[in-house]
């Protein structure tokens, strides 16, 4: 077991649905504890940096299909002008996958009912986006890399 430390966003999707709270909740039930909270303008330039290892693979491997993954995270879908993103940090044993576990897969139409995007996450019809609600740091590596594109390290809670 170890004591890591993980990125969680809350998605402009679950902002503008006023899911936070219920996402919170869910993610405050794994008893990981929270040591990072703060909310944030996506610009541009954030947007693509925490996306900077997605660009060319996968489905991001078709250059529009990510820059619906820019623009998603930026809230142009989701009419917020202030693109509002709470960006939180879970610390705890296994933290990485305890939080992924309570978020769940990423296709909504996937997720157990049970975790927020199963809940709350759904597949956008007419782009085959997945509007899941959250973000959750894969791996330890990807944590500690998107812990400190989101947080200056006075910010977190040591
Ligand atoms: P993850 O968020 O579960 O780690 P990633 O592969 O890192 O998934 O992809 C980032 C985000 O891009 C996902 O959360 C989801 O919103 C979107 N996405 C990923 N793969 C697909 C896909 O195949 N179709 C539609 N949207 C996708
Ligand atoms: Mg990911």
């Amino acid at each position: 077991m170890a004591l890591e430390r993980t990125l969680v966003l809350i998605k402009p999707d679950g902002m503008q649905r006023h899911l936070a709270g219920l996402a919170m909740d869910r993610l405050e039930n794994t008893h990981m504890e929270l040591v990072g909270a703060k909310i944030r303008t996506v610009t541009d330039e954030l947007a693509r940096e925490h996306y900077a290892l997605l660009e060319g693979k996968g489905p991001f491997a078709d250059k529009k299909f990510f820059e619906r993954l820019i623009n998603f995270i930026k809230g142009e879908y989701h009419g917020d002008p202030k693109r509002r993103v709470l960006a939180l940090v879970y610390q705890g044993e296994n933290a990485v996958q305890v939080i992924r576990k309570a978020v769940g897969a990423t296709n909504p139409e996937d997720a157990s009912p049970d975790t927020i995007r199963g809940a709350f996450g759904r597949v956008c019809r007419r782009h085959g986006y997945y509007e899941n609600v959250v973000h959750a740091s894969g791996n330890t590596e990807e944590a500690d890399r998107e812990i400190g594109i989101w947080f200056n390290p006075g910010e977190i809670i040591p």
